[in-house]
């Protein structure tokens, strides 16, 4: 076998020169990055540690966020010049050099929040001329270099919270004239001097110097022209020196925060002092201080202008009629998180202009009656302890449009409650223990719009319950005990656009129940125990009605972990249907009239089922289908996408599924795919996926998720490689080219052995045994012990010779251990697993070839398995037995076929009627032979004649 021998010789060659190619990098799949709207590169976390190389130049937005950069330099963004955002977040950047954004000259924002800068140096962020955001938050800054800012002219925005910054200094605003919100909360500033930061005026609107432990805060001049917002909470130290020159300075704060001040009485007056007379504060936070409230209260309120005002977290129990009496002009009052348990009657009499009250969290057992004499809008009463309604909480409020009751053991309703309430639109009543409602919505609340019922503990509704809901457009039911719907349950709702009754107990959709929500677009079905005897047609389909769906959740309905049905006809009627989820039902078929009905589907999640296979013609009557997803549903193969020709489908995600090869094909019948998710599949790591690697790196169209992470499952040796590491460029390489490369090799090197062997004969022949010897230890040590002497692959068809004739002669009489396809492997078993090991735990293979096998089995796994180890091990262990002659010409669709011949021996049935002993003598001969160097001879001698007419060579 010369040949042979340097066939694989300048294989390696060849190989070799390949390999020195450099391979086109301007791939469409990326290494751990996904491309979303063509310009928008989302990096997954923890996966660089550098910054990634292959990012398109075409890139406007790069999220790198979670990942462990810790440098960054000029090279690294060389190829993205086209950025406007740029998001770091929570990496591990300590050093950025000089220049490093020096041809980012269209990057708008740039985060570089949770990070370990430490100094902000000269260079650091030139070329930035057009950014106008900039984020540093949560790095340790101690220091800023006077020129750091200097290309920075366009910054707006200027983030340097949770740092170590102890000075305010001109370097904020010396370059960036034209910023406008400067957030330095959480340093270590105990002195604000305005010429420190500035002398003269600037553009400012936001100011955040919260958190920090003031001692000093110095206005001496009018730097804050613009200054609308200014954060102090938390920042003011005890006996703080405030001087501001002018109370003119501020005169254009509209809002101030200065929740949590440590400041005595007086220094807290004369904070408030500062901003009443002339300025033109609205919005006040005075959260979380312990000091005399009245006074600040009073002291806060004398300015007329006040409107909205926070005092939550200060531990007030009781409001009493005059601890408000002087916020006549409040349109806005927080006393969320205090511990009101009560609200004397009068509280709120002389705030003329409330409109919104919140009172949330905090200890009130009832609808306080101070809420009834104002003219609110709002009101919300959430987080308390409000232990039931009475029919006179919100008498007479019928301004009233937002209700927030949330998480309070109301239990049930009554009719009466809501009465007055006809301009209600949004009624909160969450997690309120209700069981009933009472009629609560037979007759009020006639302009409701939104209405939420979550996680209560409703078990029926009754007819016409919320009969007087004509407006309703959002009814949340979610998180309750239903089981069933009377007919005319939704009577009335005929503006309800949305329904959520996920997370009930439903077991099934009576005929008509939903039939009155003609304008329902989004229907939740989530999570309940809808289930059906059979696929059968039903007589009365549930959704018949829902012409104006759009979007159907009826996901998880195995809670019970039973065996799932669904009618055919189930979505009969859903002609809008455009959205459907139907993933998490333990369905172990699709019915292929299921989407007959539903030719609007654009979005199909069908994951988390039991599918193994898909009907073929299950998706051809929704070719309007841009999104596919049926991961983890025991997928075997995608073939069945060849049949739905889907020509718009853009999204497809079949991820931890079985299938193992993607065949060309498939992909090529997918001419919209842009987004292929694929993860957790077992691929198969030979000539058979050579195609799909090709394409995965070089097509322009598609990303393949995650491509760089697939790991091949088979063959053995390969297990945990990475897929797109393998090296298949060999497979697409011309078999005939080679052997012509090869026979020129072969007769150059005859050339030249005879040459050599002219003049140094004995040399030679010494050194040719010494070579036979090292090949012979080198096949033998480490040989595994087999389980098998063959694994005998055939066609279910021809399973009478081979139990009846193959099988007596050979385990019976010749004493073979074989293990058959059909007999030893359990049905239901991992049984890719399974071949593997049957052919590796056999010395050979034997495949029974008949016209059936070849149709059927000669490209199935198996084989696929067993020519790999061909070339794998380069050892003989395929014998093939032809049952029946096979003209050439007949064999040629199964081009490996016609390669096995001319190298490999058979044995032919056919041609053995005559002689059928000697048939049985070659097989046992060719069971026998080792994979020594002498097998092949051996091989030889049994070689028969052709099952048809000769190969064509
Ligand atoms: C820049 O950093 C990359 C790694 O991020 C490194 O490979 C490259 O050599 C560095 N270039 C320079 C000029 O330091
Ligand atoms: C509601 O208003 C009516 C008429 O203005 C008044 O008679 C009635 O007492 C009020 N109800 C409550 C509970 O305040
Ligand atoms: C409903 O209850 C669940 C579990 O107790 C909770 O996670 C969810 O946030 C609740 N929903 C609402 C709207 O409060
Ligand atoms: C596939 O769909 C395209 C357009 O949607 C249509 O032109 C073509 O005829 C279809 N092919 C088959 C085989 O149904
Ligand atoms: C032929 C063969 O290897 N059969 C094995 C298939 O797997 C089951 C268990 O997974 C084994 O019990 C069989 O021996």
């Amino acid at each position: 076998m010369p040949l042979r021998g340097s066939c694989f010789y300048s294989f390696g060659i060849l190989y070799f020169f390949l390999n020195s190619f450099i391979f086109p990098t301007a791939s469409y799949t990326l290494n751990n990055c996904r491309i979303t709207q063509n310009t928008q590169a989302i990096c997954q976390k923890n996966s660089f540690k550098v910054f990634p190389k292959d990012i398109p130049a075409r890139v406007r937005s790069i999220d790198l966020s979670r990942n462990n950069i810790s440098t960054l330099n000029k090279t690294d963004l060389k190829n993205v010049p086209n950025l406007l955002r740029l998001d770091l977040t929570r990496n591990r950047i300590s050093k950025i050099e000089s220049s490093t954004f020096v041809v980012q000259i269209s990057l708008k924002v740039l985060i570089l929040n949770n990070n370990r800068l430490c100094k902000l140096q000269e260079g650091m962020f030139d070329g930035l001329v057009n950014l106008i955001e900039l984020r540093l938050t949560s790095n340790q800054i101690q220091t800023v270099e006077r020129p750091s800012f200097k290309s920075l002219s366009k910054l707006r925005i200027l983030d340097l919270g949770h740092n170590k910054l102890r000075h305010l200094t001109n370097v904020f605003l010396q370059h960036t004239p034209h910023l406008q919100n400067l957030y330095i909360p959480a340093n270590n500033i105990s002195t604000f001097h305005s010429w420190e930061l500035s002398n003269k005026s600037t553009e400012l609107i936001v100011l955040d110097l919260s958190q920090n432990e003031l001692q000093f805060f110095r206005l001496t001049a009018g730097i804050f022209p613009k200054l609308k917002t200014l954060n102090l909470k938390d920042g003011i130290e005890d006996g703080i020196v405030w001087e501001v020159n002018d109370k003119s300075y501020l005169r254009n704060v509209v809002r101030l925060d200065i929740s949590g001040v440590r400041s005595s009485l007086h220094g807290l007056q004369e904070v408030l002092e500062t901003f009443n007379s002339s300025s033109s504060l609205k919005y006040l936070q005075l959260n979380h201080i312990n000091n005399s409230l009245q006074v600040l209260i009073n002291a806060s309120c004398k300015n007329p202008k006040l409107s909205s005002f926070e005092i939550q977290n200060n531990g007030i129990k009781v409001i009493t009629s005059d601890l408000l009496h002087l916020c006549t002009n409040l349109k806005a009052l927080v006393l969320g998180t205090n511990e009101l348990t009560d609200i004397s009657d009068d509280s709120f009499q002389s705030l003329r202009q409330l409109n919104t009250l919140i009172i949330e969290s905090n200890c009130l057992t009832s609808v306080p009656n101070a809420v009834r004499k104002t003219q609110i809008i709002k009101l919300d009463l959430s987080f308390n302890n409000i232990n039931g309604l009475r029919c006179d909480d919100f008498a007479n409020m019928t301004r009233l449009q937002g209700l927030y009751l949330y998480n309070n053991p109301l239990s049930s309703l009554k009719d009466c409650v809501f009465k007055d309430l006809v301009n209600l639109h949004t009624l909160m009543l969450q997690n309120s223990n209700i069981d009933q409602l009472n009629g609560a919505f037979k007759e009020n609340t006639p302009n409701l719009k939104t209405l939420s019922l979550i996680n209560n503990t409703l078990t029926v509704l009754d007819h016409g319950e919320f009969k007087a809901l004509n407006s309703l457009q959002t009814l949340l039911l979610k998180g309750n005990k239903l089981e069933k719907f009377k007919d005319g349950t939704f009577f009335g709702l005929s503006s309800l656009t949305h329904l959520d009754l996920e997370s009930n107990e439903i077991i099934e959709i009576t005929n008509g129940a939903l039939g009155d929500l003609k304008a329902l677009k989004t229907l939740n079905l989530g999570s309940n125990c809808i289930n059906y005897a059979s696929v059968e047609p039903i007589l009365y389909p549930p959704f018949a009605e829902l012409s104006q769906l759009v979007t159907l959740d009826i996901s998880s309905q195995s809670r019970t972990h039973k065996r799932l049905n669904f009618p055919q006809n189930f979505l009969q009627g859903l002609t809008n249907l455009s959205i459907l989820y139907i993933h998490g039902n333990h369905l172990t078929s699709v019915h292929p009239n299921t989407f007959n009905y539903t030719p609007n589907l654009n979005v199909v999640v069908l994951s988390n089922n039991f599918l193994r296979d898909i009907p073929d013609n299950l998706f051809s009557p929704i070719q309007k289908l841009k999104s596919l997803y049926i991961s983890m549903t025991m997928l075997r193969s995608l073939d069945f996408l060849l049949h739905a020709n889907l020509t718009e489908l853009e999204l497809l995600q079949v991820g931890y599924n079985t299938f193992s090869v993607i065949r060309e094909p498939v992909m090529l019948s997918l001419s919209a795919l842009t987004y292929l998710y694929m993860q957790g599949n077992s691929f198969t790591c030979n000539c058979d996926n050579a195609w799909f690697l090709q394409w995965v790196i070089t097509n322009k169209q598609t990303q393949v998720l995650d491509a760089y992470n697939f790991e091949c499952s088979y063959p053995p040796n390969l297990k945990g490689r990475k897929l797109l590491q393998i090296d298949v460029r060999s497979c697409t390489v011309d078999m005939d080219f080679i052997c012509y490369i090869s026979t020129a090799c072969a007769v150059i090197m005859t050339l030249a052995v005879s040459f050599t062997h002219h003049f140094l004969q004995w040399h030679l022949v010494y050194a040719y045994y010494l070579m036979l010897a090292f090949l012979y230890n080198s096949k033998n040590k480490d040989k595994p012990a087999h389980q098998y002497d063959a694994f005998v692959s055939y066609n279910a068809n021809d399973e009478g010779w081979v139990l009846g004739e193959l099988l007596p002669k050979l385990e019976d009489e010749q004493g073979w251990r074989l293990c058959l396809h059909h007999r030893d492997f359990q049905p239901g078993k991992p049984i890719m697993e399974n071949i593997t090991d049957a052919i590796y735990g056999s010395r050979k293979t034997i495949c029974v070839v008949s016209r059936d096998y070849l149709e059927s089995e000669w490209c199935s796994r198996e084989i696929q398995v067993a020519s790999f180890r061909l070339f794998d091990e380069q050892k003989d262990v395929l014998i093939l037995v032809f049952l029946e002659d096979i003209p050439m010409q007949q064999l040629s669709p199964y081009y490996r076929m016609r390669r096995l011949l001319k190298r490999q021996t058979y044995l032919s049935w056919s041609r053995a009627d005559a002689h059928p002993n000697l048939f049985w003598e070659k097989l046992r001969q060719a069971l026998e032979t080792q994979e020594h160097p002498m097998g092949e001879h051996i091989l030889l001698t049994v070689e028969d004649g052709p099952p048809g007419e000769r190969p064509d060579q």
